[in-house]
């Protein structure tokens, strides 16, 4: 195939796997009740899978687009979506970078400093951002703290096993010609 070709198909699979970001995100499952506001979607392993097969600049791309349409379509809240986005961005970003196509230890260590990045990330992040948001004392805040660190901890990780599993063979389904 030749190269514009295969620039043409990647620009279809990125807006693809955009809009299903985009379509799974509603599916917005609160996981802790005590911090209702923070809300699983598996989105982000769309994001994930792009990232592992074209670039981590693709993968953030799609957490791009899938956040702007959600803000469009649905949310209205700018203040959760960028913290969504951030939360993708700081999980993909390391994860894809460590990640060697071949070695699954390089894989696995990929997958734990993204975990890391994104939970302590966001913890900081929470701290600054809801005692804005929700009109809360930073003692609030710091009550809550186990809980988003649990949230973000839990969120990765299920992204993390999901796309260990199915990575491999969503290339090999986009990718039939490579390997
Ligand atoms: N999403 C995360 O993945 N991790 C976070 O730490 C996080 N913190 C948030 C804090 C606030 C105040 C809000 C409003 C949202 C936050 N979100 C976070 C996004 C939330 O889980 C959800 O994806 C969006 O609100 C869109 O439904």
């Amino acid at each position: 195939m030749g190269d514009s070709m295969t620039n043409t198909k990647k620009v279809a699979i990125v807006g693809v796997f955009s809009a299903l970001a985009f379509v799974v995100m509603y599916l917005e499952l609160p996981i802790f009740p005590a911090v209702n506001f923070l809300k699983y979607d598996p989105s982000d392993i769309m994001a994930l899978l792009i990232a592992f097969i074209y670039s981590p600049m693709l993968g953030v791309l799609v957490l791009v687009i899938k956040d702007i349409l959600f803000y469009l379509f649905k949310s209205g809240d700018i203040i959760g979506i960028a913290m969504n986005f951030v939360a993708g961005a700081l999980f993909i970003v390391p994860a894809a970078m460590i990640y060697s196509k071949k070695g699954r230890v390089r894989e696995i260590l990929g997958y734990l400093a993204g975990i890391a990045v994104a939970t302590g990330g966001m913890a900081l992040l929470n701290i600054v951002v809801v005692p804005f948001y929700w009109k809360v004392s930073l003692e609030t805040v710091f009550a809550l703290l186990p809980w988003i660190i649990g949230f973000n901890a839990i969120k990765f990780s299920i992204d993390s096993v999901v796309n260990y599993i199915i990575h491999r063979r969503v290339k090999k389904i986009l990718e039939p010609n490579e390997e």
